[in-house]
This record gives C-alpha cells, sequence and structure tokens, in this order.
C-alpha cells in the first residue's frame, strides 16, 4: 500500500490554532510540521493548513489538519470559518504578554459561538507559549491553570522556539478527541521528541 492510500484510511482531525496576532501561532505550526520527515509532511500550499500524521497508542494513526488562522484577529469576518466544525482547538497565548492572556475569554467565547450549530463541541487546549522567556513572565501559572479548570479545558506550555512540548500539545489533543489516554512514558517520550530530531538532522548532516 503506498504511504497515500494509508494516509486516506486515517481518521482525519481538524485541528484550529487561534489566539492574539504575535502570541506564536505560526511559529508553533510550522515547528510542528517541519519536525516531520520526508513524506508524512505535505505542505498544501495556497491553502492555509497542513496535513500531518501522528502515532497514537495501540498503533493508531490519525493525520492532524492544522490550521493557521493567519491575520485573523477577533471579529475578523472568516474567523467563525476556519472555527466552524474543528475537532480541535489550541487557544494560544504569550505568557510574557499579559494582554494576549485577557483576551482568552474573548477568542474562547467566538469558538463557542463558531460552533453553536455544529453537533460536536471541539476540544480545547489552553496553551502558554515562549516559556524560553520564563524570566519575562507575566502571566502566572495558577492564573493559566484556573482558566483550565473553570472552562474544562488541557493545560499545557510549550516554547515554539526551542520546540520544548510541541509536539505533546498536539499529541495530547488528538488523543482526547480520538478518547484515548497517554501514559506517563508516552508523555515523556514525546516531550524529548525535538531533542531527537534535531540529533537526527545533525547526524544526517554529518553522513
Ligand atoms: P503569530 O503567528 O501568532 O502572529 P508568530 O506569531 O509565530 O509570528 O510569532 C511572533 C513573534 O514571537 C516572532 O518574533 C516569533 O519569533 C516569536 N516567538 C514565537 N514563539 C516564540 C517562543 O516560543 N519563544 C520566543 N522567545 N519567541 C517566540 P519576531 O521577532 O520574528 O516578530
Ligand atoms: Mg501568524
Amino acid at each position: 500500500m503506498s504511504d497515500s492510500e494509508e494516509e486516506s484510511q486515517d481518521r482525519q482531525l481538524k485541528i484550529v490554532v487561534i489566539g492574539d496576532g504575535a502570541c506564536g501561532k505560526t511559529s508553533l505550526t510550522t515547528r510542528f510540521a517541519q519536525e516531520a520527515f520526508g513524506k508524512q509532511y505535505k505542505q498544501t500550499i495556497g491553502l492555509d493548513f497542513f496535513l500531518k500524521r501522528i502515532s497514537l497508542p495501540g498503533n493508531l494513526n490519525v493525520t492532524l489538519q492544522v490550521w493557521d488562522i493567519g491575520g485573523q484577529t477577533l471579529g475578523g469576518k472568516m474567523l467563525d470559518k476556519y472555527v466552524y466544525g474543528a475537532h480541535g482547538v489550541l487557544l494560544v497565548y504569550d505568557i510574557t504578554n499579559y494582554q494576549s492572556f485577557e483576551n482568552l475569554e474573548d477568542w474562547y467565547t467566538m469558538v463557542k459561538k463558531a460552533n453553536e450549530e455544529s453537533e460536536v463541541q471541539p476540544v480545547i487546549s489552553l496553551v502558554g507559549n515562549k516559556i524560553d522567556l520564563e524570566h519575562m513572565r507575566t502571566v502566572k501559572a495558577d492564573k493559566h491553570q484556573r482558566f483550565c479548570q473553570e472552562n474544562g479545558l488541557l493545560s499545557q506550555f510549550v516554547s515554539a522556539k526551542t520546540g520544548d512540548s510541541v509536539h505533546l500539545v498536539f499529541q495530547k489533543l488528538a488523543a482526547e478527541i480520538i478518547g484515548i489516554k497517554l501514559n506517563k512514558a508516552e508523555i515523556e517520550q514525546s516531550q524529548v521528541r525535538h531533542v531527537l530530531v534535531i540529533r537526527c538532522l545533525f547526524n544526517m548532516c554529518n553522513h
């Protein structure tokens, strides 16, 4: 079976990445996209999403259709079209920018409104980006946790710059959508993945 045939049998999940401008949406999605090797990564030129196949426990493969909302801002006309029918949403803010956290309430309301007519509600993960800038943090971690608890959201801190926990955030979201639990070992494996990818690229360059 060719790769494309295999892929077409995968369950495909629509994942939309939203949040204030400059919080790191594009960095996060491109970092996740670039982590893939060869055929797994297919950039769809001219469209706003790319496809990436990931593996979940139990030899389960899913293809993620990842949408970056680009320059769309809150109140943007096209926004609800991006978000409609999403299986998962990454609600991103910048831990060094308090305003980007305050605006989450509005982003969250927009997601709920956009899917009012939809039968399924997306699984949402709150993503605090730029943890490499911990010394510049202005949003306390307990504020983040409270927002997650109050609204029943998944929670993750990442750095799109270093790659820290980038794969993990997508993997946890996909697992939750499909309804499977990741164990501790799988979470740890996913967390160190970016280090392995960098090592692998380094080795390839040196051979
Ligand atoms: P957006 O798509 O949400 O608008 P971008 O955000 O991905 O374009 O990122 C906005 C700026 O934040 C960029 O800087 C980018 O390099 C930076 N950035 C994104 N993620 C991280 C991160 O995890 N850590 C750090 N330190 N910076 C990050 P520039 O200077 O290019 O505008
Ligand atoms: Mg962008």
